[in-house]
């Protein structure tokens, strides 16, 4: 595989799974993985030549760039004490958590820091060899934070883009990143930069004058004698392709045996989640176990199910959040499960699409109530997932997807009565009106689906 790109996706991982062959006892192969970012971005890649770096998810050697599904991908390596230091550490033990808010302490390490600039320089030299002239780089999230510097610094003919998945924090926060100016720098070395929510581009913008001193106006910030524009551009799903699948037959009758399952409730309430503190799961028990004490939720006609998807399990405050879920779950389960019914199914598991849209489209309640999350894609799968215009959504402020899914039931998750309250009206909201709701939130998602996402970062990119 010879020549160069003119689109370039760097991301941390790249967008395929080793699975067995089973054309080939004993063989493996790459398989594409589900998700929304790479169905977007696979008709612009596959017409530009484009190119995708990233890691291929086991230490060590990386192996020769290769394609799947007329992608180019073009591995880099990382080795244990990297995967230690640059991602469980710099990238998910200080960046995750100051970035959420600190919901949890960030820790800062000198040798994290040290490695995450090792790493970033790396993917900057793959991304400055596979670029063709003129082209367009488009860098994401908060692993790779110093790359649009570095790729600029060698390629200055390049048209470069970042986008961050997770939120940015406001100054008070951010301040207390030792690295703060290093970052700040890093990401200005970009075109454009995106964000989830505009708050967070703000938040941006005030930085950018407050730690290096920039002169700013509205979106854009001068630096180094370029303007460079920070601005929302609100991720979305394929809305098209869960629609597909939850309306499907076979995943229909799927979510009728799962009720079965369960005992046939009246109420199913749901939750999907990474097992991650910033998603807000013990709160949302915590809910639960107060109304089924009160009595105004009761077992069996009501239960939960909360999907705790493995994640990060050799990161210490995910260990310790894994005992505080369980501990709870065992206490619910205690005090109000009987012999064959439990309250609470916590399955701490992976799903396939398939299943997890048979959930969807099972759950009469579904709870999404993180303490701060970027977007959460779960709420609008949920929604999109519904073409019945069944079920109805409690979620939280602090999601990003609050600020388009408005229909939803909003609450504050850190005001115990108020998760409670908006889940006893998502409970008994009158059939009429939750379907009201629910196509709003579908009209709005079809007009906004990831496919637009891309189109709109890349045409202001383009722009620029
Ligand atoms: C980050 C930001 C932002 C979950 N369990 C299983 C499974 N999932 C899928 C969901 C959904 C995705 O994972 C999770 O996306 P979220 O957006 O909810 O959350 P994060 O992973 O924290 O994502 C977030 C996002 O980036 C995109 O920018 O929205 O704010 O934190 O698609 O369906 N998928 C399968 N099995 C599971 O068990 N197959």
């Amino acid at each position: 595989m010879t020549g160069r790109s003119s689109f370039v996706v760097v991301a941390n991982r790249l967008p395929v799974d080793e699975v067995p062959d089973e054309e080939r006892a004993g063989g493996r192969r790459w398989r594409r993985s589900p998700g929304g970012l790479v169905t977007a971005l696979h008709p612009v890649l596959v017409q530009r030549d484009g190119t995708w770096i990233g890691w291929a998810g086991s230490a060590g050697p990386a192996p020769a760039p290769f394609m799947v599904d007329g992608i180019r991908l073009h591995p880099v390596p990382l080795d244990a004490d990297e995967i230690a230091r640059y991602y469980e550490g710099m990238s998910n033990s200080t960046i995750w958590p100051l970035y959420h808010d600190a919901v949890e302490p960030p820790i800062f390490r000198r040798r994290w820091a040290a490695s995450y600039r090792e790493v970033n320089a790396r993917f900057a030299e793959a991304a400055a060899q596979v670029a063709a002239p003129n082209a367009t780089v488009w860098v994401q999230d908060y692993q790779l934070q110093l790359v649009p510097a570095m790729l600029r610094q060698q390629r200055p003919d390049l048209r470069i883009g970042f986008f961050l998945h997770i939120p940015f924090p406001p100054i008070e926060l951010f301040m207390q990143l030792p690295q703060r100016a290093e970052i700040m720098r890093g990401l200005l070395g970009a075109d454009l930069v995106g964000f989830q929510q505009r708050l967070a581009a703000q938040n941006f913008v005030r930085l950018a004058h407050h730690v290096l001193g920039c002169p700013v106006s509205g979106s854009v910030i001068e630096y180094e004698d370029r303007r460079v524009k920070a601005a929302a551009f609100p991720i979305s799903i394929d809305v098209g392709e869960i629609d597909r699948l939850a309306d499907n037959p076979l995943i229909r009758t799927r979510a009728e045996q799962i009720r079965t399952e369960l005992g046939e409730p009246k109420t199913m309430i749901l939750g999907v989640d990474r097992l991650d503190y910033t998603k807000g799961i013990e709160h949302r028990l915590k809910a639960f176990r107060e109304l089924l004490a009160e009595g105004r939720l009761t077992v069996p006609e009501t239960v939960m199910v909360q999907v705790a998807t493995p994640s990060r399990e050799r990161v210490e405050h995910y260990q310790a959040l894994r005992v505080k879920v369980e501990r709870e779950v065992g206490r619910i389960n205690g005090d109000y499960g009987r012999v064959g019914v439990p309250a609470v199914h916590y399955l701490h598991q992976s799903y396939s699409r398939s299943e997890l849209a048979a959930l969807y489209r099972a759950a009469d309640v579904m709870m999404v109530t993180p303490l701060r999350d970027g977007m959460n894609l779960v709420a609008k799968e949920y929604v999109a997932a519904r073409a019945d215009a069944g079920g109805a959504l409690v979620l939280s402020e602090f999601a990003g997807a609050a600020s388009e899914l408005r229909q939803a039931f909003l609450c504050n998750p850190h005001d115990l009565d108020a998760v409670k309250d908006s889940l006893l009206r998502a409970v008994h909201v009158d059939p009429d009106e939750a379907r009201k709701r629910m196509s709003i939130m579908q009209r709005h998602l079809r007009r906004n689906d990831v496919a637009h996402w891309a189109r709109s970062f890349l045409t202001e990119l383009g722009s620029l």
